[in-house]
C-alpha cells in the first residue's frame, strides 16, 4: 500500500499536494492528519467524497510498502507515523521549505518555490495526467493560498506555470476565491481589533516591525488568516504575535512582507520554521515568561542579518563637478565625453548647485551656449548620507522630482546617487 501524507494543521497547500499526488501516484491513498485548518475542515466536510482519502486511524501501519509525504520534511508534523519512522517503507518527499528536515528519502523532490503543490502540479503536466476541473481548482486553491494568490516574495515561476496549466485544465476561480476568502467569523473579527488595539513597533536599519503579545482565552479559527490581514493594516514589513493561553506554552506567528526579513530563519531560532515571509514556532516551557520571550525576539530580529545595500554601493564616484564659470557649451561637452545626465556646480567642499541633461534643452538661442553654467542650473540641492537606505534616497527624488542626489560625508560631496542607480538596484540589474 502506499499512502500520502502530509502535516498537521494542515493547510490547503498541504492538502492539494496529498491531493496532487494521488493523481501522480497510482493505487495510492492519501492520508489527511486529524487536525486541519477550519478552511481545509470545510472543504472537506463536502468535498471529501471525491478524493482517495482517509484518516491516520485507518491507516493498517503494516502494509504501508510506500510512504509520500508532502509540504513537510519533519517527523513530528506527520499524525501517527512513528511506526513508519521506527520501520521505514520506501519514503518520496516533495516539498519547498528552506528548513532542513530529518525525513530521510529514497527519492526526493525538494525546491523553494511559492507552494509544494505546484511541484506536484509540474510533474502531473509532465506526465500527461488528466486533470478534472475539480482536481484542477482544489490544486489552484493550494497555491493560491501559500502565494498568496501568486503575490507573496517566495512565488516562483514554477507557481505561475502551475497556476497557468491548472486554469487551463478547468480550475474555477470563483470556486476558489469562495473557498479561500469565507466571511470573518466574530472571533477572527475580535481578535483582528484586539491586535490592532495593542500594536507595538519597533525599527531596525529602516525595517517597521510590530509585535503584539496575544492571550488567547479560547482557539480562533484561521489565526494565520487574520495575522495577513492585520499585518497588511497596520502596514509593517513584519509581524511577530506571540500567542499563549497559560504559562505552559506560546506560540510566535510570524509574517513578514519584505525579502528583507525571513522570519522563517529568525524563527528557526525559537525551534520553529516556516518560509521566509511566513513562519511559527511553538515554545514549551513550564513557568514561561512572555515578557522575556518578547525580549528575545526582538534580540533576534535586531541581530538577524539584513542583507541590503546602501547609497555608498550604488552610487557614482568621483562626481564630475565644474566651476560656476564654466560654459554651457562646455559642460554639454562633459557630459557627452563622461555619458552622464548631470553635473555638479562649485566644489566638493561647496556644491553651489546642478545642471542636468533636461536643462541644456532649455536653451533655445546660440549665444547661450557661452553663458556660464550658474545662470541656468538648479540652486537648491538635496544631498543624501552614504550610510543611508537606497529607499530613502528613492522616497528623496520622489517628492523633490529630481533625478540626482548628491551624497554628502563630512560636509564634502563623495559621489552622486540617480534614479537610474536605484531602478538598477530596485529590479536586481546589479553588475556582480
Ligand atoms: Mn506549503
Amino acid at each position: 500500500m502506499n499512502i500520502i501524507t502530509t502535516h498537521k494543521n494542515t493547510d490547503f497547500d498541504a492538502l492539494a499536494s496529498v491531493i496532487g499526488a494521488t493523481l501522480l501516484y497510482p493505487q495510492s491513498i492519501g492520508v489527511i492528519p486529524k487536525m486541519v485548518n477550519r478552511n481545509v475542515e470545510r472543504f472537506l466536510s463536502t468535498h471529501k467524497s471525491a478524493f482517495n482519502l482517509m484518516l491516520p486511524n485507518e491507516v493498517d501501519h503494516s502494509r504501508v510498502t510506500q510512504l509520500t509525504v508532502v509540504d513537510t520534511n519533519q517527523w513530528h508534523r506527520l499524525d501517527r507515523m512513528e511506526k513508519l519512522r521506527k520501520h521505514p517503507p520506501t519514503i518520496h518527499l516533495w516539498d519547498h521549505h528552506h528548513q532542513p528536515g530529518n525525513i530521510e528519502a529514497q527519492w526526493k523532490c525538494v525546491e523553494f518555490c511559492g507552494a509544494a503543490t505546484s511541484l506536484l502540479v509540474r510533474e502531473l503536466k509532465r506526465k500527461h495526467i488528466p486533470l478534472s476541473p475539480l482536481d484542477s481548482t482544489v490544486l489552484l486553491i493550494g497555491i493560491y493560498e501559500d502565494t498568496g494568490h501568486l503575490t507573496y516574495p517566495s512565488t516562483t515561476s514554477v507557481d505561475m506555470e502551475a497556476a497557468k496549466y491548472l486554469l487551463d485544465n478547468g480550475a474555477d476561480l470563483n470556486v476558489a476565491s469562495y473557498i479561500l476568502n469565507p466571511p470573518y467569523e466574530e472571533s477572527q473579527k475580535n481578535i483582528l481589533f484586539k491586535l490592532l488595539e495593542t500594536t507595538e513597533k519597533f525599527s531596525h536599519k529602516k525595517l517597521t516591525v510590530g509585535l503584539n503579545i496575544l492571550k488567547l482565552e479560547e482557539k480562533v479559527p484561521m489565526l494565520s488568516s487574520v495575522v495577513n490581514m492585520y499585518r497588511k493594516l497596520i502596514n509593517v514589513d513584519a509581524v511577530f504575535i506571540i500567542v499563549y493561553s497559560d504559562a505552559n506554552s506560546c506560540t510566535i506567528i510570524s509574517r513578514s512582507g519584505s525579502d528583507r526579513i525571513d522570519v522563517g530563519a529568525i524563527l528557526v531560532q525559537f525551534g520553529g520554521g516556516g518560509h521566509p515571509g511566513a513562519a511559527s514556532a511553538t515554545i514549551r516551557k513550564k513557568g514561561l515568561n512572555i515578557e522575556t520571550i518578547k525580549a528575545q525576539l526582538i534580540d533576534t530580529v535586531k541581530k538577524n542579518r539584513i542583507i541590503s545595500a546602501t547609497v555608498a554601493d550604488l552610487m557614482s564616484y568621483p562626481v564630475v563637478i565644474v566651476p560656476a564659470e564654466t560654459s554651457m557649451k562646455k559642460v554639454r561637452e562633459i557630459m557627452e565625453e563622461h555619458s552622464i545626465r548631470g553635473v555638479l556646480v562649485g566644489t566638493t567642499d561647496d556644491p553651489e548647485g546642478i545642471i542636468v541633461l533636461s536643462d541644456l534643452k532649455k536653451l533655445k538661442k546660440d549665444r547661450q551656449w557661452k553663458s556660464p553654467v550658474k545662470a541656468f542650473m538648479a540652486r537648491n540641492l538635496s544631498f543624501i548620507k552614504p550610510n543611508e537606505d537606497p529607499a530613502e534616497a528613492a522616497q528623496l527624488m520622489v517628492s523633490k522630482n529630481i533625478g540626482h542626489l548628491p551624497v554628502k560625508h563630512n560636509d564634502k560631496i563623495i559621489g552622486i546617487i540617480t534614479r537610474t542607480d536605484i531602478l538598477t538596484y530596485f529590479y536586481d540589474m546589479l553588475p556582480d
